[in-house]
This record gives C-alpha cells, structure tokens and sequence, in this order.
C-alpha cells in the first residue's frame, strides 16, 4: 500500500533526516519502496516534456525506462521493454490543474450566507464565516440533502484545521448513501496543520443514482479538546468541462519492440498522491449509461489499435483539475510490454487547440492548415470529396487511419471486389482525414453485418454493444463525442446508406 504521511511541523526545515527503523528483536519482516519527498509549496501548472533534454524533476518514477532514441522517436522518448511480471510505469509529479469556477457544476455550495442549504444535516458543528465548523464534543457529521447524481462524475471540497488546538492532524471520513448500502467514498482523508486540502474524488457508477446523500464525518470519534476542522466549496462535477481548458497530449508508440498482442498502456490520474489511480478516460457507447456524454475512446493504449507513433489530445475530466494530481502511463504487466511515449504535455491548452495543433505552455502550435490562437482557422480546405473502394492496400489520401481490419471476403462482397473486414483483436474503426462537407449532403457506403459467406467466418453481432457507430468531429477528434445523430448499424443483411 501507499502511504502518505505529513510532516510534523518540527521536521519541516533545513537539515532534516529520516530514518525508518524496526525493532531488531522482531521476527516479522518489512519492506520500503519508492520513497517520495516532494516540494508542495510550488506545484507546476503544466508539465512539459520531450525526453530530449529531460526535467528529472517532471518525474516521480520511471522503473524500466530508458530515456533514449528508438522506435523512430523523434529525439529521445521514455522506452519501455518488460517483460510479463515486470512493471513499467511513468509518474508525474504533482501538479496544480485547479480551474476557475465555472457554471458546469451540478451543485456548488460556498455556505456563503451562513445557512445550510436545505435539506442538509449537521451534527457537532455550527456554520459560520461562509464555512462549516466542525468542533462539537461528540459526532461530528455532516450530510447532504439527497442530491440526484446520475450525471455527477466527482465531488470536489476543501477541508482546512482550524488550526488554533494543539492536535495538529484530523481524519475526515465521506460516504455516499443510496437506500439500503453506503459507500465509503474515500480512505479517510487526513487534514495537518495550516494546509489546506483540496478533495476531488471520482464517484462511482454505483452511485451515480437519482438519490444519493454525500456525508462527512470524523474518523475518531471527537474527544474533548480534538482539533476543529472546517468543509467549505462543495462541488459536484459533470465528467468534462463544456468548453476544455485543460488536456493530456502525448505521442505514444505501443508497437515498439515485440510486445504482446494483448498488451495494454493505460493513462491513469491519482488526486491522492498515487493511493487511488483511475482512467483519465473511459468510453462510453450509445445504450450504455454515460454522465457527460458520449466517449467514443478510453485512455488505454493496444499494440493492434496503431501503427507506429500516435498523437493523443485528450481533455481532463472534472475530477483531474484539483490543486493536486499526478499522472501516470502504466503497462500491464501480465503481458511482455513495450512502448514508448514522447512529447507529452499536460495543463491548460485552450480548447484543446481544437484538435489541430500542439499545446504548450506558450499557446498553440498550430498543424500545417490551421491558425488562430486555438487553431480553429483552416487556410488550406481539405477536400469536399471522398472515394474509396478499397480496391487495392493502398488507400487514398482521404483514409487517415485504419484499425482490426483487412481486405478480404469473409463477410462475403459487400459492393464492389475486396471489401474491408473488421475482425481483429483490439479496436476496430476507419476513420477519415478531415474533409470539408459544407457543400455535402450524403455520405454513402455500403456495409454487411455479419454473413454465413463460404469463404470464411464473419459471425453476425449479438448485443448492443456490438452495434456499428458512425461519428463526426469538428474538431480533430478532441471531444470524441458522438453526434446525436449517431447513426447505429444493427442489421444483419447487406444495406445501403
Ligand atoms: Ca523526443
Ligand atoms: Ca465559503
């Protein structure tokens, strides 16, 4: 486990040791790893990195990595090559992606007026100076109306000491309650002297329900003379923000050596100082139940998905734009990994650059075709027509990637000669370059969802989730968002569009 401990206020200065002892007389045994001692006075609000002249101090850890030339980077990159059982992993260190209010919330609660809005509940304490104070003798507790979270993505607040009893450490402990269960939100959450926490938890989707109750409560029952501590800022989140300040941009290579097929390198955050990882991105599909919209991607990277190096713009959820996150890319280590990133950036990056430019910590730069401050201006049009038959493995220019599938007749002849067939392992979609489709009214193509074809099996799909999905986006793919006319493939005989 990680464990993540405060300094005592006499340990917080120049020309201070540590040491871990054990008792010699003991029989059992301990292990220590990854020792961190990290500067939070000044965390970065961007972290920046090419790998050619690396910043040691972007990295908490990097085990396994070589920070060289491979796999045709550009410059150096972060190499790994494991094998299965091994880890590989790079972390961030702690970054400060906290963002200025805004109107997404779904509840923002400042306790301004010195009330408690309605319905909510407070044992053991009192409200007071635009905050609650939590310093009764007994229970300290308290609770939420019943909120309707189902399309909550994370709950973020501040906790802070009161800072004037001599007990310098308080545990907070939040739960969720829907009829009949409770949820222990997080492990408690430990408030030390004078600092501020800054909470941002990601809600489950068991709880993301038309009735939850959010409580707060003192780990240890409140002893005479315990130290006070106060909750103010409550926010509950949607899952991205509706106009995108912040991203993670990468390239990533996952075909770098001879990983295996069923390898994976996932992009996770931690607001808990690595305690707690979770995906930065999740998808999630028409039909399935989504807060925030629909994803077409997840934040997970297979060998099969791509060819060579890929660039990732992606926005951060709501639940990653706190005062303190780390980011961290990790292979699974049941499988041989080997994979690479370079070029990554994460932090503020107006509108993504819409998808058409590089994020750095000076603005945008923009892709070949673009410009503006965001890059949302197009100098060169890109096509208005588009024609592919597939006829040969060499596509046209119009064709920007293809993933899982091959020229063949599997599923039996579709239009006209080798159709593309999409049965591999991993991700399977074609997507198209950009295209200029003002003039446009129709987009044709002709499509077979499974066949009982001689030449070979192409099994017809099932469930909903095997449905097909045709997408558009304005803005190289950044938001990822289904259209609402999502256009949705289920039959099983050949048809045309
Ligand atoms: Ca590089
Ligand atoms: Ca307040």
């Amino acid at each position: 486990m990680v464990h993540v401990m405060s300094l005592p206020v006499e340990a917080r200065t120049d020309g201070v040791c540590l040491r871990w002892h054990g008792n010699q007389a003991a029989k059992s045994c301990w292990a220590i790893d990854n020792v961190v001692v990290t500067n939070n006075a000044d965390r970065p609000r961007h972290l920046q990195d090419n790998f050619d002249s690396i910043d040691i101090s972007n990295w908490i850890f990097f085990p396994g990595a070589q920070i060289r030339r491979a796999c045709q980077s550009q410059g150096a990159a972060a190499v790994f090559r494991a094998a299965a059982g091994q880890t590989s992993y790079i972390e961030t260190q702690d970054l400060d992606l906290q963002t200025p209010d805004n109107e997404d919330a779904l509840l923002a609660v400042e306790f301004e007026s010195n009330l408690l809005p309605d319905g909510w509940q407070l044992t053991g304490g009192t409200v007071i100076n635009g905050q609650v104070v939590m310093s009764g003798e007994n229970v300290r507790r308290l609770c939420t109306n019943n909120l309707d979270l189902r399309k909550a993505h994370s709950i973020q607040f501040q906790l802070h000491l009161d800072g004037t009893d001599e007990v310098e450490v308080a545990e907070v402990e939040i739960e969720l309650k829907v009829r009949g269960s409770k949820q222990r939100l997080t492990e408690p959450i430990v408030i030390s002297e004078e600092a501020r926490v800054s909470v941002s938890h990601a809600i489950d989707k068991a709880y993301r329900r038309k009735s939850v109750r959010v409580c707060w409560s003192q780990r240890n029952q409140a002893v005479p003379g315990a130290t006070g501590w106060q909750i103010d800022r409550v926010r509950v989140l949607p899952r991205v923000q509706s106009v995108v300040t912040h991203v993670a941009q990468f390239r990533i290579s996952t075909q770098c050596g001879t990983p295996a097929a069923e390898s994976s390198v996932a992009l996770l955050y931690s607001t808990n100082k690595g305690r707690n990882w979770h995906p930065v991105q999740t998808s999630c599909l028409p039909g399935q139940e989504c807060s925030g919209g629909f994803w077409a991607d997840k934040s997970t990277y297979h060998p099969t998905d791509t060819a060579g190096w890929t660039i990732v713009t992606m926005p951060l959820p709501y639940a990653a734009l706190t005062d303190s996150v780390r980011f961290m890319w990790r292979g699974d280590k049941r499988t041989n990994q080997s994979w690479a990133i370079d070029d990554v950036y994460i932090g503020a990056c107006p509108a993504g650059c819409s998808g058409h430019g590089a994020c750095t910590a000076q603005g945008c730069m923009c892709d070949h075709g673009y410009q503006g401050e965001t890059c949302h201006l197009s100098y060169v049009s890109p096509p208005a027509f588009l024609h592919e038959t597939f006829s040969s493995d060499q596509l046209t220019a119009g064709v920007a990637t293809l993933e899982g599938a091959t020229r063949g007749f599997q599923c039996g002849i579709v239009g006209s000669g080798k159709p593309l067939v999409f049965a591999g392992a991993g991700r399977r979609q074609l997507t198209t370059g950009d295209l200029c489709t003002t003039t446009n009214r129709f987009l044709q193509f002709g499509i077979r969802l499974g066949s009982n074809a001689a030449k070979g099996r192409c099994t017809a799909p099932e469930g909903r989730d095997e449905t097909v999905l045709v997408m558009y986006s304005c803005d190289g793919e950044l938001s990822a968002a289904f259209s609402s006319r999502t256009l949705s493939l289920m039959a099983s005989q050949t048809r045309r569009y």
